[in-house]
């Protein structure tokens, strides 16, 4: 198994967190971005969207994060990051379509544009991150409130949706997303940091460095 990356990158890190979790053989391959692999001939054989992750297995060509996810789990892994239970899985598959749609979409805005756009030297747009934020409250508030009493997303046990719903969020203070209002996240956020598989694959030092170093020199003083 081939897994196609670019370090430093959410939807990436979801996917890598699976592949720790349950210590599977696979292949990282690095797509570099600065030399524009992801839109050659040979990378959109794999993945017609010029996005990463991907993933190849045997015959298999997958892409979209949240399907490599399901994919690893129930093809080399155990039952309970995603059960097969059809009421347990549901939920997850629930969070997981919520994370694409809601959650991800609009701290993926804000921190498309404070992060990601000065790190590949594009030009970010502030009006674009501030809608991002907007959508982002009422949002967060939700997952906030669904947290209270519960150690993961879908209950006592860690599953695929807390992968998928903690990837952006490591990279929140960076791209001044404040969470101070959101303590349940922020004490789910201190579980997801007691596994070693997420630790595992967290962004790598340097990646994070560059990131710092690119949002110091554009924030507003
Ligand atoms: N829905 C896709 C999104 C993938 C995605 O947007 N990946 C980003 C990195 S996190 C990317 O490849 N961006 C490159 C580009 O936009 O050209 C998934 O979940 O896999």
């Amino acid at each position: 198994m081939k897994l196609y990356i670019v370090p430093g990158s959410p939807n990436c890190r979801k996917v890598q967190a699976v592949v720790h979790e349950l210590s599977l053989p696979v292949e990282t391959v690095i797509v570099d971005f600065t030399r524009g692999e992801h839109k050659g001939r040979e990378y959109l054989a794999i993945n017609p969207n010029g996005l990463v992750p991907s993933l190849t297995d045997g015959e298999l060509r997958l892409w979209e994060s949240n399907a490599i996810m399901q994919f690893l789990a129930d093809a080399h892994g155990e039952t309970s990051l995603f059960p097969r239970d059809p009421a347990r899985r549901a939920d997850v598959v629930r969070w997981q379509c919520w994370e694409l749609a809601h959650f991800g979409r609009a701290l993926g805005t804000v921190l498309l544009e404070r992060l990601f756009k000065p790190l590949m030297g594009a030009e970010p747009d502030e009006s674009i991150a501030a809608r991002g934020l907007e959508q982002l409250r009422p949002i967060a508030e939700l997952l906030d409130a669904h947290l209270a009493g519960r150690p993961f997303v879908t209950g006592s046990a860690i599953t695929l949706a807390d992968y998928s719903l903690g990837c952006q969020l490591p990279l929140a203070d960076l791209g001044r997303v404040d969470l101070g209002p959101y303590a349940n996240i922020r004490a789910w956020l201190g579980r997801l940091d007691e596994r070693e598989a997420w630790r595992a694959s967290a962004t790598p030092v340097a990646m994070r460095q560059a990131l710092e170093q690119v949002t110091r020199a554009r924030q507003p003083r």
